[in-house]
């Protein structure tokens, strides 16, 4: 007799967690909430982070924190390497609790919670140094742009991957003074540059939406922002490539002991983030994709978040209303 068995069942973990992940996400928008506009960044970063972390364990997983707060002597919670969850599905975790604290802070548009978990051991292991950056959305033909090519030529020819002049590209890089000549080059080379103050995450993401009429991202900003942008893109389509940027020894020591040997590797995005992934952002303060949060009436609290998934590229904008009398 034939032996009856059920189909094998395939179920990835980022469909598993697609809809959980936006409450980790909820958590530490609606706990960053009472701080903004106070001018308090520690206290804003602090209780996101306690939020988020609360908000890890309760959910079904034997997490990894692989992009985190810092290294377990300067971070007191979501260090690197700290486990969180319940225990059950292994999941490595890239998080930032508060991307844009001075942002929020001083009340200012795009602050995000956000975070992603992927396969275990398929998100690159960013230390906490800069990276240089350039991004992309989706539907240009592969290879398009370049990190190492100058912005000029990155510029042709993605206005002439859309049928468009070069003034009508629009770049957007952190307004910052490391950026002087990359800005001027932009400039040069015809097209219009947006500056964003922090938030560099949200950035990236800008470039995916036609609507922000962001077409490329340039810069240096934070690697660990550069690997949760990275996720993103792994979702929504898109392109990235990124390089490490040390400005020291002890920051190149940080990296060889995350296990990165070739310092000046460029990353693209598989190499960035390679294993199948769940990536979610909850707006805190009013922004380019997402509404912040927002006190709607006496008792409740109204968040705007995005989940996205690799496997499917399906793409969730998620409006909640929680009730302040209850827990979330
Ligand atoms: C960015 C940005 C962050 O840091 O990565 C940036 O996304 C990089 O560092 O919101 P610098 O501020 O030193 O340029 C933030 O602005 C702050 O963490």
């Amino acid at each position: 007799m034939t032996e009856i068995r059920p189909p094998e069942v395939h179920y990835p973990l980022d469909r598993a967690f697609a809809l959980e992940a936006v409450r980790v996400t909820e958590a530490a928008a609606i706990a960053a909430f009472a701080q903004i506009g106070r001018g308090n960044e520690h206290d804003a970063d602090q209780a996101a982070v306690e939020a988020m972390r609360a908000a890890f364990n309760r959910l079904p997983i034997e997490g990894t924190v692989v992009i985190g707060e810092g290294e377990r002597d300067e971070a007191p919670m979501l260090y690197i390497g700290e486990k969180v969850g319940l225990g059950g599905t292994a999941v490595d975790i890239a998080l930032d609790p508060l991307e844009g604290t001075t942002l929020t802070a001083k009340q200012m548009a795009n602050a995000l919670a956000v975070m992603a978990m992927a396969e275990p051991g398929t998100m690159l292991n960013a230390p906490d140094t800069y990276m240089d950056k350039i991004a992309i959305g989706p539907g240009f033909p592969e290879g398009l742009i370049d990190l190492d090519a100058e912005p000029a030529a990155n510029i042709a020819a993605i206005a002439r991957a859309k049928g468009v002049s070069p003034t009508d590209i629009t770049a957007l890089v952190m307004d910052r003074p490391r950026h002087e000549a990359l800005i001027a080059k932009i400039r040069k080379a015809g097209a219009k540059v947006k500056l964003i103050t922090d938030g560099d995450v949200a950035g990236v993401i800008e470039t995916t939406n036609p609507a922000t009429g962001v077409d490329i991202y340039m810069g240096i900003g934070g690697a660990p922002e550069g690997v949760l942008a990275a996720a993103a893109l792994r979702c929504v389509g898109g392109q990235m490539q990124g390089r490490l940027v040390f400005r020291n020894d002890d920051e190149k020591a940080r990296a060889a002991k995350w296990g990165i040997s070739d310092l000046n590797r460029k990353y693209g995005l598989m190499d960035l983030v390679a294993g199948d992934v769940v990536f979610s952002a909850t707006g805190v303060t009013d922004g380019a994709m997402l509404r912040g949060v927002h006190r709607d009436g006496g008792e409740f609290i109204t968040t705007e978040s995005v989940v996205m998934r690799s496997a499917t590229g399906t793409v969730r904008w998620i409006r909640a209303r929680h009730r302040r009398d209850k827990s979330v």
